[in-house]
């Protein structure tokens, strides 16, 4: 398949299974909060079709489109976020903690700026290993304000860790804009600071993001050290659920307009000849809407299910071993 029929078929696939998702989310059939990432594709479609099946990433709460991009299997989020035991983690995480090992998707996070640092672990350990698997991890422009980001950033440089850092940098969180919350906001340049070669991706641009992940994969296979991007992108939607928020007074439509114009999903669409444009939406139709009726058949845990899975087994009975003294 050519670059731009997978991108496209890529970035389709998110939208219209989000799309799908934001109409059920109403009818209470899915039973966590969702954080689409609506507008946003393209940064995950753009690192992620750059990258080899065994690479491993990390994301967040706003994570449906790094799952998907990363080859997540599509039946297994959307059962997770109806909360069934054929969810990708027995229907226990919901749309906020996706996993997929087989994938290389390795988790994500409702606690903003954890898995940054869960990242360059996995990243540290590969490169003890000596393997040349490369790690991304993804996280907003809020993250960038937690002090793990700036621990994991100088730690990364330091040992000079095979990790790509993706700021998708959507110029809010939840409804307060960047402008009112960080000093310096060019997010790029702290991570210079720290000794990491640092680019600003303008425009939700998937091809400048394939191109720019190319490079920095081939520079960290052959020994290079971190690489930081600062993609910059739009939320086309509220911070959580499927609704639009301008109501709230934080933002304004005219700001959104512009990126709604640029759309990736149909800029890239038109950069293929009709026929195969048609062809890979009819499949896309087709997958989400078995990824659907694949949730609605799935069944929910048993009861005896409630307590799986909440502490590690092996250390779950310490009083027999080793009886809890009491404070004297
Ligand atoms: C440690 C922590 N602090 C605060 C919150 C509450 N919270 C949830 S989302 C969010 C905004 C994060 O914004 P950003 O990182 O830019 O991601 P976006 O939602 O824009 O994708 C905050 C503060 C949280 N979940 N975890
Ligand atoms: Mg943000």
């Amino acid at each position: 398949m050519l670059l731009n029929e997978r991108l496209y078929k890529s970035l389709y696939r998110i939208r219209r299974a989000e799309e799908e998702i934001g109409k059920i989310y109403p009818t209470d059939k899915i039973k966590s909060p969702v954080h689409l990432s609506i507008g946003q594709e393209a940064i995950s479609v753009g690192v992620c079709e750059a990258l080899r099946p065994d690479d491993v990433v990390f994301g967040t709460y706003r994570g449906h489109a790094m799952y998907m991009a990363k080859g997540g299997n599509l039946n297994a989020m959307v059962a997770e976020m109806y909360g069934k035991e054929t969810g990708c983690t027995s229907g226990k995480g919901g749309s906020m903690h996706l996993v997929d090992p087989d994938a290389g998707v390795m988790g994500t996070s409702a606690v903003v700026g954890t898995t940054i640092a869960n990242a360059a672990g996995t990243a540290y350990a590969l490169k003890l290993k000596k393997s040349d698997q490369v790690v991304v991890s993804f996280f907003g422009d809020g993250a960038s304000e937690e002090g793990v980001f700036a621990e994991t950033l100088n730690f990364a440089a330091l040992k000079q860790l095979p990790i790509i850092f993706v700021c998708e940098n959507n110029g809010y969180a939840i409804h307060t804009s960047q402008c009112k919350r960080q000093g310096r906001p060019e997010i790029a340049a702290r991570a210079e600071a720290y000794g990491i070669p640092s680019t600003v991706i303008e425009g939700n641009d998937c091809l400048k993001l394939y191109d720019a992940t190319t490079s920095a994969v081939e520079s960290i296979r052959s020994g290079g050290g971190p690489v930081f991007f600062e993609a910059q992108t739009y939320r086309w939607r509220e911070h959580v659920g499927p609704n639009e928020d301008f109501h709230l007074g934080f933002r304004d439509p005219a700001e959104r307009q512009p990126w709604v114009e640029n759309d990736e999903v149909a800029r890239i669409g038109a950069l293929l000849p009709d026929a195969d444009r048609v062809a890979i939406e009819a499949e896309i139709e087709a997958e989400v809407a078995a990824a659907i009726e694949f949730a609605e058949q799935s069944s929910f845990p048993p009861a005896s299910e409630l307590m799986t899975y909440v502490y590690a087994t092996e250390y779950a009975t310490p009083s027999a071993a080793a009886p809890v003294k009491k404070a004297a």
